[in-house]
């Protein structure tokens, strides 16, 4: 069979592209990156010298890119609040689209997305990256294998440490609820959330949240004072899943000294499984097992070796996806619907102190 060669248009050209998107359309060999798109033209110029992309494929306006002939398919790397716009009008321009999460600021506004992508039978992904983690995907399946029996208990952690004061991280978008519409919740917490619900393959049935705030002025970026933060540095919450499944996360960007560090810990009644990311120098993603009598009664976890068959890459999913061959495990838009449903559902516990059905 002929191999497609998408051309990828890429809205939003920072950290996120820079780090993930952008390296990851250059290693897919069914990508390849003809346009892209950022308000910043210093920012755009530059990108598109670097990467040798022409000035007639470098847009300020998002619609210019999406309605660009040599743009197949529309790769989306904005802050929050300009996901649906531009998720929207690549649905009206039938074009496919990757989307970084949060989907959108509100449920109502996933609801839409998710019908209007339904109704063009659009292929699509929403990037929550964990789930390309080979830990995580070998735990799912020795969790649909029944390997750990009937599960009761999962307990999350999502930590990073550049809030903290000594970080002196200045008022970006990510402070700014306009643009972010939650803080930790919807940057970490909403991955968390994903996260969770892939591995057990069980959705959300109630949640109970608390959120908190310690810095409350940052730094404008522009020098010329402070502004005030209006999300969340920091979100606990318990949900009770399908199946009787009891769960806890803490979400943090006050957690000294740690980087970009994960760990779920899911109790069955036959084994357990603690999945992490970051928790040691050098290395990435683990999944470590306790299972069977020998075990169980010595407190034993082992470190498992990750069969090659679990390794996964974001953006060349992203490429199967359109290329007609979805994996099953990439999220896709009715993910992100549901996702937004619980944040939306956790920062409505949050202002009431009471659980929030779904
Ligand atoms: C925030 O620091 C951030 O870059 C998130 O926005 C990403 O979604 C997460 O994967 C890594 O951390």
């Amino acid at each position: 069979m002929e191999k497609k060669i998408i051309r990828v248009g890429s809205v939003g050209l920072g950290g996120i592209w820079n780090g993930v998107h952008q390296p990851g359309i250059d290693r897919s060999p069914d990508l390849e990156l003809t346009a892209i798109c950022d308000i910043d033209e210093k920012k755009l110029n530059e990108t598109g010298e670097r990467l040798g992309i022409d000035p007639a494929h470098r847009f300020l306006d998002y619609h210019d890119l999406i309605n660009c002939p040599d743009v197949d398919a529309v790769d989306i790397c904005t802050p929050n609040d300009v996901h649906f716009p531009v998720a929207m009008a690549a649905v009206e321009a039938g074009k496919p689209y990757d989307v970084e999460k949060p989907v959108t600021m509100t449920a109502e506004e996933a609801d839409i997305l998710a019908k209007a992508t339904e109704e063009k039978g659009l292929p699509n992904m929403v990037c929550f990256s964990y789930r390309f983690k080979a830990a995580a995907r070998f735990a799912k399946d020795l969790i649909a294998r029944g390997k750990i029996g009937q599960v009761y208990h999962v307990d999350m952690q999502y930590f990073q440490a550049w809030g903290l004061p000594r970080a002196e991280c200045p008022l970006v978008w990510r402070y700014v609820k306009k643009h972010t519409g939650s803080g930790a919740l919807g940057d970490l917490g909403c991955h968390a959330l994903d996260l969770v619900r892939f591995v057990l393959d069980k959705e959300y049935t109630r949640v109970v949240g608390h959120t908190g705030t310690y810095v409350n002025e940052r730094k404008l970026l522009d020098g010329s004072g402070t502004g005030p933060v209006d999300v969340d540095d920091f979100c606990n919450y318990m949900a009770d899943m399908e199946d009787g499944v009891s769960a806890s996360f803490q979400i943090t960007r006050f957690a000294f000294g740690r980087g970009n560090y994960q760990r779920m810990e899911i109790y069955g009644s036959e084994g357990a499984i603690v999945y992490s990311l970051d928790a040691h120098q050098g290395v990435d993603d683990e999944i470590e097992v306790c299972s069977g009598d020998i075990n169980a009664e010595a407190h034993a976890y082992t470190s498992l070796h990750i069969p090659e068959y679990y390794y996964s890459d974001q953006m060349q999913s992203f490429a199967d996806i359109v290329n007609g061959k979805w994996d099953g495990k990439a999220a896709r838009i009715q993910d992100g619907q549901a996702n937004q449903h619980v944040v939306d559902a956790i920062l409505e516990s949050a202002e009431s102190g009471g659980w929030v059905s779904l």
